[in-house]
C-alpha cells in the first residue's frame, strides 16, 4: 500500500499522484495544518478557500472509491505540519512508499526533498506536476539559450508548441502580441457584466465558520466570501468569463475604475492555482470563442498571453533562480511597509481602492497590484521582503511561485532586470490616463510639490533622480531622462518627497 499526499493548491482528479496510484489499494492524505496557514497570514478568505475546496475534493474522490484520510484544521493539534499527518497515519497504517507531485512552493519542495524521507523513515518518490505547458526542465533548456530572458520570446515559443492561435507556423493576424490595442479607459460602456456569485453549501458555511475563529488575526473580510470551492462551480465561473467577459478583456485589460474590483478581469487565478482549473481548458476554451467568432483576436490573444506567456515564464523564472531570487534586493532598499497596507486606511484614493478591494475579495486586478501599491512600493523604497510576505498573505490566488517572480522582478526591480527591462515606475499622470481615481482623490494629480500635490508625482521623480546611476544608461529610459535634465524645481522635488517619505504613514 503507498501514501498519496495532496496539497491544498493540487486539486485536480487528473494529478499526477492520482494517475500514479490504485485506487483499489492506495491510501490518499489531506491535511489541514497550522503551518501552511500561519506561514505568512493569509487573507481569511485564501484559508476559507482552500479548506472547503479541498474538503470537497475529498469528498468527491472517497465517491470515486479512493481511500482518503482527512486531517480537518485543530489549532492544539499535535499534527501541525503537513508531515505529523504522515507521520501519524504511517504509524496507523504503514505504507511502502509516499508519493507526491511537486509542490508549488520552494519552501516545502526542498523541505520534502532533503528530509522527508529519514524523518518518516519512507521512501519519498516525487512526480513532475504535469498542469502546466512547460516543465522547469524546458524552461531551463529555453533559458540557456537566452542572453536575456524576455516573456515575449519565451511566449512565442510557447505558442509554436502548443499551437494557439497559429496558422501554418505563423501567428494568426500575423502579430504576436495585441497590448498596444488593449489600453482603452473604460467610462461606462459596454457595461460591466455581474460577477458570478457562489451560493454556499454547508462545507463552505462550516469552514467559513473555522476561518472566523481561528485565524481572527489575519486581515481580511471573510463576510463576503462566494468564491467557488468545487470543480463543478469553477467550471461555471470559466464559462461565465468566456460568455460575458472575455470580448472585452483585451480593450480594457488596464483600466482602473472607482468602485468597480474586477471589470473584465477572469477571476480565475485563485482556480487555477489550487487545482479546480487546469491552463490548458482555460486557453482552450477561449481560442474556441475566438474561432467561433464570440471574442476579438486582441482579446483572446491577450488572454491566453497571460496565462500561457506570463504565468509560465514566472514559474520557469521561480525555479530557474530559486532560491537566490528570494533575496534580491539590487536597489538596497529598506524601508518599512507603510502601515496602511495592513489597515488599508490612507488619503490616496487610488490605494484605498486597491485596498478596499484586497480586503474585501481577497483580489485585486493585475494593474492595481502592479501600478497602484506595487508601484508606490517602488517608489518609496520599501524592503522587498516586507512588499512580498504583504503580496504572498492578502491575495486568494497567491502561492510563492507566482507571486515571487512578480513582486521582486515586476514591481520592486529587486532582480535588477532580469524579468522587466525597465521599472513598472509611473507618476500620478499615468493613474489619471488609465483611471479616474484622482477625481475621486483630495491629492491634486496636477502638481508635484504643493502640500497636497499627488505623493506619485514627486516620488516618481526622486525615485528617478535616486537611481540615475542604474537607470540613465537604460535605452528605455532614456526620454525620462531628457525629461528630468529640464525640470527647474528639482531641489523642491526632493525636499517633497524626502518629506512625504519621513511621513509615509500620514498619507
Ligand atoms: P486576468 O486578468 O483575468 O488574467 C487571466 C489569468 O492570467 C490569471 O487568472 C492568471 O492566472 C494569469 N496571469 C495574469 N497575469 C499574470 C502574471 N503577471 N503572472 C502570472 N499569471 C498571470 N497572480 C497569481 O496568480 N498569484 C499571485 O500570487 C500573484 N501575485 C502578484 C503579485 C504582484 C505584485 C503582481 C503585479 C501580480 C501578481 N499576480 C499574481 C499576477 C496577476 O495580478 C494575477 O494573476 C491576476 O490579477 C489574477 O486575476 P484574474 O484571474 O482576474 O486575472
Ligand atoms: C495555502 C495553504 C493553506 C492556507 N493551508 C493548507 C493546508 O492546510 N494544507 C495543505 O495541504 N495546503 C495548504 N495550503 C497550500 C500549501 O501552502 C501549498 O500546497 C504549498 O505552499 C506548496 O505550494
Ligand atoms: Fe492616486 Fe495621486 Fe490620483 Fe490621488 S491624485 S488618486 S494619490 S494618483
Amino acid at each position: 500500500m503507498r501514501f498519496g499526499l495532496i496539497l491544498g493548491d493540487q486539486l485536480h482528479h487528473q494529478l499526477a499522484t492520482l494517475k500514479f496510484l490504485d485506487r483499489a489499494q492506495d491510501v490518499i492524505l489531506m491535511a489541514e495544518v497550522l503551518e501552511e496557514s500561519t506561514y505568512v497570514a493569509h487573507h481569511p478568505q485564501k484559508i476559507a478557500l482552500i479548506f472547503s475546496a479541498m474538503r470537497h475534493f475529498a469528498k468527491e474522490l472517497k465517491a470515486q472509491g479512493w481511500r482518503v484520510r482527512y486531517h480537518p484544521f485543530q489549532r492544539n493539534s499535535r499534527i501541525c505540519k503537513l508531515i505529523d499527518f504522515v507521520h501519524v497515519q504511517q504509524q496507523l497504517l504503514p505504507a511502502t512508499v509516499l508519493v507526491i507531485t511537486h509542490c508549488g512552493e520552494y519552501r516545502l519542495q526542498h523541505d520534502i526533498e532533503n528530509h522527508w524521507s529519514s524523518q518518516l523513515q519512507l521512501p519519498v518518490h516525487c512526480l513532475d506536476d504535469d498542469r502546466f505547458f512547460c516543465s522547469p526542465a524546458q524552461f531551463r533548456q529555453w533559458a540557456n539559450r537566452y542572453h536575456t530572458l524576455r516573456m515575449e520570446y519565451f511566449y512565442r515559443e510557447m505558442r509554436k508548441q502548443t499551437g494557439y492561435l497559429m496558422q501554418q507556423q505563423q501567428p494568426l493576424g500575423k502579430q504576436w502580441n495585441y497590448d498596444s490595442a488593449n489600453r482603452k479607459t473604460w467610462s461606462g460602456k459596454p457595461s460591466l457584466p455581474a460577477p458570478l456569485r457562489f451560493k454556499l453549501d454547508q462545507i463552505d458555511l462550516d469552514v467559513i465558520e473555522l476561518v472566523r475563529r481561528e485565524f481572527p488575526q489575519h486581515m481580511g473580510n471573510v463576510a463576503n466570501f462566494s468564491w467557488a470551492t468545487t470543480r463543478s462551480n469553477a467550471l461555471l465561473a470559466l464559462q461565465h468569463f468566456i460568455a460575458n467577459n472575455l470580448p472585452h478583456f483585451g480593450d480594457y485589460q488596464d483600466a482602473m475604475v472607482y468602485g468597480e474590483d474586477s471589470l473584465f478581469h477572469s477571476l480565475l487565478s485563485p482556480y487555477l492555482n489550487c487545482g479546480l482549473l487546469v491552463a490548458k481548458e482555460v486557453c482552450d476554451a477561449a481560442e474556441a470563442a475566438y474561432h467561433s467568432g464570440h471574442a476579438p483576436l486582441n482579446a483572446v490573444e491577450g488572454f491566453i498571453r497571460q496565462i500561457l506567456g506570463w504565468r509560465e515564464y514566472v514559474r520557469g523564472i521561480y525555479w530557474l533562480r530559486m532560491p537566490e531570487y528570494a533575496s534580491s534586493n539590487v536597489l538596497n532598499y529598506s524601508a518599512a511597509l507603510p502601515q496602511f497596507y495592513w489597515t488599508g486606511r490612507t488619503k490616496m484614493t487610488c490605494m484605498a481602492e486597491c485596498f478596499r478591494n484586497t480586503f474585501d475579495h481577497g483580489y485585486a486586478h493585475h494593474i492595481q497590484r502592479l501600478m497602484i501599491t506595487g508601484n508606490f512600493a517602488l517608489l518609496s523604497g520599501v524592503d522587498p521582503q516586507q512588499i512580498r510576505e504583504w503580496y504572498l498573505a492578502v491575495y486568494a490566488d497567491a502561492y510563492e511561485w507566482v507571486e515571487l517572480p512578480n513582486t521582486l522582478g515586476m514591481v520592486m526591480h529587486a532582480d535588477g532586470g532580469l524579468l522587466a527591462s525597465k521599472p513598472y515606475a509611473a507618476s500620478g499622470n499615468y493613474i489619471q490616463k488609465m483611471s479616474n481615481y484622482c477625481k475621486h482623490c483630495p491629492y491634486n494629480v496636477k502638481t508635484r510639490t504643493e502640500a497636497d500635490s499627488c505623493p506619485f508625482n514627486s516620488l516618481y521623480w526622486y525615485f528617478m533622480i535616486r537611481h540615475e546611476g542604474v537607470f540613465r544608461s537604460n535605452p528605455r529610459m532614456g526620454m525620462i531622462y531628457q525629461q528630468l535634465d529640464k525640470l527647474q524645481d528639482k531641489d523642491q522635488i526632493i525636499t517633497h518627497a524626502q518629506q512625504l517619505l519621513s511621513q509615509v504613514n500620514e498619507l
